[in-house]
């Protein structure tokens, strides 16, 4: 039922321009290049998309312009968390009216909302669309973990069609989907995908895909035809450059890998900070090393 949202999504990262305005020349590149290499789909206005940098009026052109863009080729889920429940149902009617798949939601965070209303904020959501809830779960970020009882509330309602389940703790991703195996989960840390898949996940949604999804459509690939040994060497490949991503930052890191690869990404927004270059040199040894042993 929720074949269209399996497989692998780039979290797409967000270009700008030297004037800090969104740059959608590139990120039309970005998106060609991606629906070529043959990804299933787009994770748009994420965490990778640094949405909680962007105005609200460019959330909403981000969310315009990239269905445009994609015009009914690919599967499209929009991220319209904002920590107001007005705000993220006007995001989710624009996703809606663009066209998109589903819409997806880290929960509010900042005050400490109790369960309840975080139950009722996700069900505001719901009730406001027409389109499939994809619950974004981040705890490390958002501070709100939820348990296997919580994530029911939703998951028994048709309305929600899974997970984006961005957390190292496998046996509850395991729990999850024991509990409601028609439902999706999608797996958040690109660095343990492969984990992710043994212990149920569907596919994945994530940063370093804007740069190295075809290794990540490989590494699924030969999971699904049992071939594990070879998706473990896959995923170690992977891992180094993670590693060195993570040493400088992730969506600065990424958004220099793609420039140098000839997509202008530009800077990230402040406070990040840009790359010096030497770290951009140290991440580009890692990167484009041409021998893997
Ligand atoms: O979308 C991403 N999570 C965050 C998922 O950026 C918080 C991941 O793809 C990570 O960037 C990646 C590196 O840690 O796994």
């Amino acid at each position: 039922m929720y074949d269209r949202f399996k497989g692998i999504f780039p979290a797409l990262l967000t270009p700008f321009n030297e004037n800090d305005e969104i740059n959608f020349d590139a990120l039309r590149m970005l998106i060609e290049r991606l629906i070529a290499q043959g990804v299933n789909g787009f994770y748009v206005d994420g965490s990778t998309a640094e949405a909680f940098l962007l105005s609200f009026e460019e959330r909403k052109k981000l969310i315009e312009q990239t269905a445009a863009i994609c015009a009914g080729r690919t599967t499209l889920i929009a991220q319209v968390g904002c920590i107001s429940t007005k705000q993220s149902i006007e995001l989710a009617k624009k996703a809606e009216a663009c066209g998109y798949d589903a819409i997806s939601s880290v929960a509010p965070f900042y005050y400490k909302f109790t369960f309840e209303e975080i139950r009722k904020y996700y069900f505001d959501l719901a009730d406001a669309v027409g389109i499939p809830v994809i619950i974004y779960h981040i705890p490390v970020l958002s501070g709100v973990s939820f348990s296997v009882d919580q994530m029911s509330c939703f998951l028994r309602d048709e309305r929600f069609a899974g997970i984006k389940y961005t957390s190292a703790d496998y046996f509850t991703l395991r729990q999850f989907k024991t509990a409601f195996p028609q439902k999706v989960i999608l797996n958040g840390f690109d660095e343990t995908f492969l984990a992710g898949l043994g212990m149920g996940a569907d596919g994945a949604i994530g940063s370093t895909y804007n740069f190295m999804a075809d290794k990540f459509i490989r590494i699924l690939e030969l999971f699904r035809q049992g071939r594990i040994q070879e998706a473990a060497e896959l995923q170690k490949e992977a891992d180094i450059i993670i590693a060195a991503l993570c040493k400088v930052g992730v969506m600065q890191g990424e958004k220099a890998i793609l420039t140098k690869m000839g997509i202008p990404m530009g800077p990230t927004r402040a406070p990040f900070i840009d790359l010096t270059d030497a770290q951009k040199e140290e991440l580009f040894r890692a990167v484009f090393r041409s021998e893997w042993k």
